[in-house]
Order: C-alpha cells, then sequence, then structure tokens
C-alpha cells in the first residue's frame, strides 16, 4: 500500500486556486499555511484579505478572515488584533494595494509598532486589473500605463521593505523570493519568524515576496521568474532588513 508523505497543509483549504498558471501567490499562500501548522496557530489566527489577484484569499486558508477595502488591510488588522490580542492576525497584500493605495495604513500600523504581520506580494505591476503600472514597477518596463516604458514623470520605483524598517515600532521586516526553491524554503523562515515575533508580542512584522505575475507580464513561468532574480533583485536587495531581536543594546559593544 503507498503511504502518502506530502500533501495540504491543514490550514490550507482543499479547493483549486483561481491564480493563473505559473503564478507564485499560491507558493506564498502554502508557506503561509505551512507556517501556521507549525507554530499550531491555525484556530487562532484571523487573515485579512486584500484588494488584488489575492481578494479571494479569504477561500483559501482553514482559518477565520476579514475582507479589507483596498489598501486598508493592516488598519482592519489593527482592530482585529487589538479586540484580540491573543490571534495570530496576518494580512496578504499586492504591491498595489500596500505601497499604492495603502501606503499611509501600512506606515502607520508600523509607527504603532502593531502586533501583527503584513506580507506583501511585491510583482510590481496591479496584476487583478490588467496589468497597470504600480508604485514598485521597475524603470523602463512596459505596463498597460507605460506603453513606453515607465519614466521619470512617474518617479522611481519605491521599497516598502526598507521604508517600513526604518519605523520605530518595527520589529522585524524582511524581503525574499520564491523564484527557485531554495529561496521558497528562505521566505518560508522569514514567514515563521514574522509570525513567532508577532505572537511574543514584540512589535509590527513584515515580509516582502517577491513574486511574479506571468500574465501581464507576457512572459511564461519559467521566463517570469528569470525576471524575478535577473531584473527585481538588483533593485530589491534580499535580505532581514530589521531584525530587533539581532540588536545589540545600546552601551553594549559588539
Ligand atoms: C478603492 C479602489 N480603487 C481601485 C480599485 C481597483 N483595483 C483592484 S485591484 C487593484 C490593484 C491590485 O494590484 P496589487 O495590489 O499589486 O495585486 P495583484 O493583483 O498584482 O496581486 C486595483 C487598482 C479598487 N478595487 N478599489
Ligand atoms: S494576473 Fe498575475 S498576479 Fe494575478 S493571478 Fe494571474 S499571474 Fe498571478
Amino acid at each position: 500500500m503507498s503511504k502518502q508523505i506530502a500533501g495540504k497543509p491543514e490550514s490550507m483549504s482543499p479547493v483549486v486556486t483561481h491564480y493563473c498558471p505559473g503564478c507564485s501567490h499560491g507558493v506564498v499562500h502554502r508557506l503561509v499555511a505551512e507556517v501556521l501548522d507549525e507554530l499550531g496557530l491555525r484556530e487562532q489566527t484571523v487573515g485579512v484579505a486584500s484588494v488584488g489577484c489575492s481578494v479571494l484569499a479569504y477561500n483559501y486558508f482553514e482559518t477565520d478572515f476579514v475582507q479589507a477595502p483596498h489598501g486598508r488591510a493592516p488598519a482592519v488588522a489593527t482592530g482585529v488584533k487589538r479586540a484580540n490580542p491573543n490571534a495570530c492576525v496576518f494580512t496578504y497584500q499586492g504591491d498595489g494595494d500596500m505601497a499604492a493605495i495603502g501606503t499611509s495604513e501600512v506606515i502607520h500600523a508600523a509607527v504603532r509598532g502593531e502586533k501583527i504581520t503584513c506580507i506583501m506580494y511585491n510583482n510590481s505591476i496591479y496584476g487583478m486589473t490588467g496589468g497597470q503600472m504600480s508604485p514598485t514597477t521597475l524603470m523602463g518596463a512596459v505596463t498597460a500605463t507605460t506603453p513606453y516604458g515607465r519614466g521619470p514623470e512617474a518617479g522611481m520605483p519605491y521599497r516598502m521593505a526598507e521604508i517600513l524598517a526604518t519605523t520605530p515600532g518595527a520589529a522585524y521586516v524582511a524581503r525574499t523570493h520564491v523564484a527557485d526553491v531554495g529561496n521558497i524554503v528562505k521566505t518560508k523562515r522569514a514567514i515563521k519568524k514574522a509570525f513567532e515575533l508577532q505572537m511574543k508580542g514584540v512589535g509590527f512584522t513584515m515580509v516582502e515576496v517577491l513574486g511574479n505575475c506571468p500574465t501581464n507580464w507576457g512572459l511564461t513561468p519559467s521566463e517570469s521568474n528569470k525576471y524575478v532574480t535577473g531584473e527585481m533583485l538588483p533593485y530589491f536587495p534580499l535580505g532581514e532588513l530589521k531584525d530587533v531581536t539581532k540588536e545589540v543594546p545600546a552601551g553594549v559593544h559588539a
């Protein structure tokens, strides 16, 4: 008799997602679900879905979920966490949701040191609405709203993780990618650390995950993963940008 050695995490619903073939949104969902299983947090978790391709995230997790208006997930998560301090509360947002319409919400949540985890899937484009430029679209990139390539009139793409890492309330901020297996494993580690620090009440935690959008980039899944590593990585460096557990207390020399 064959023995099952791999299956869906308990925190993931047994359904087929609506994501395009080759899209990494599903990979990141799975990592979140695996982490919730490993930390035994499923029954006390409340996810906050945003607006974008991941708007249906509430159908994919076996946890409680709330749907927030576009960009407002960190504000909704703040309310959920303050009302339920023992809950594990996370948002799942695109770069359009967090870095465009929701810039203010996430920065103020970080400044306040809200004990939540915000996950930003950065595919450098508005995926759901047909591939318009987002704040993280690379210079020169052709999108539905930049047919000649993003130019200086739109300003430079900005780095959400670096911005959040400068806020005093942030406890942990990291940027990872999921374009190859080794980095999928590293992304899981970062998400796990963020959830652990949230549950220890250390402060605001955020993981920016560089992901693909083969459909709106007009690339195959494999080409789109090469775009992540070849084009996005030089502008969006990986790493733990803030980890208060590693900081040396004032007056102590490392
Ligand atoms: C208030 C409001 N403004 C605009 C929209 C249209 N809209 C829906 S999704 C979206 C962008 C989503 O892009 P992103 O957050 O990067 O997620 P992705 O779809 O790429 O995963 C926009 C502009 C909306 N739904 N509500
Ligand atoms: S449009 Fe892009 S981000 Fe959205 S599901 Fe398809 S590939 Fe993924």
